[in-house]
């Protein structure tokens, strides 16, 4: 099942002008960044908790890599804010053929690369209330 919110995404134009807001606003600072090519995009993964299991809550500032891109587009529609919610799961192919079942397009028919070499999946806003939402299997050893 779905077990924690893993990240929130939000996507800027000037992801080091991001990464200063958050530093300098609130303290938070980058645990992580890399650049996924597939999902178009430069990311920086900021942890705002973590648990004894080691489970924890990222923020993941997103910019854009390229104008074809989801988050490129989503900026031309609306400028710079939240983009998509992240739920944790122990088995992401098991959690996205149960949502599937009640009726919710998955975007991904395999799971796909994600941060730290997570598994992802992302389910279609329309079918989630306006919410783009993906659901996130951590790497065994990240
Ligand atoms: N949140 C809520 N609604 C969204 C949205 C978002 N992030 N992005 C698009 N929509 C809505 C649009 O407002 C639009 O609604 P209307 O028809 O009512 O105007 C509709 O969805 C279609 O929008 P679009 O601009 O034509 O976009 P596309 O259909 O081409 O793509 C989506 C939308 C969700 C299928 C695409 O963005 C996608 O596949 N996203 C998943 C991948 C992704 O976002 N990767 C980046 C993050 C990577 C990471 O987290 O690691
Ligand atoms: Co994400």
């Amino acid at each position: 099942g779905l077990t924690r919110l893993d990240h929130v995404g939000i996507a800027c134009r000037d992801l080091d002008a991001s990464i200063a807001f958050y530093r300098t606003t609130y303290g938070f600072e980058v645990e992580h960044e890399e650049v996924n090519e597939e999902q178009g995009v430069r990311e920086a993964m900021l942890r705002i908790n973590g648990t004894d299991d080691g489970g924890a809550t990222y923020l993941q500032l997103l910019e854009p890599t390229r104008p074809d891109s989801p988050v490129a587009k989503f900026l031309d529609r609306n400028g710079e804010g939240v983009h998509h919610i992240a739920f944790g799961t122990g088995d992401v192919a098991a959690s996205a053929a149960g949502v599937g079942e009640r009726g919710v397009r998955v975007l991904d028919k395999e799971p796909r690369h994600g941060t730290l070499g997570s598994s992802i999946v992302f389910l279609h806003p329309k079918d989630c209330g306006g919410v783009l939402t993906e659901l996130v299997q951590a790497a065994e050893h990240p």
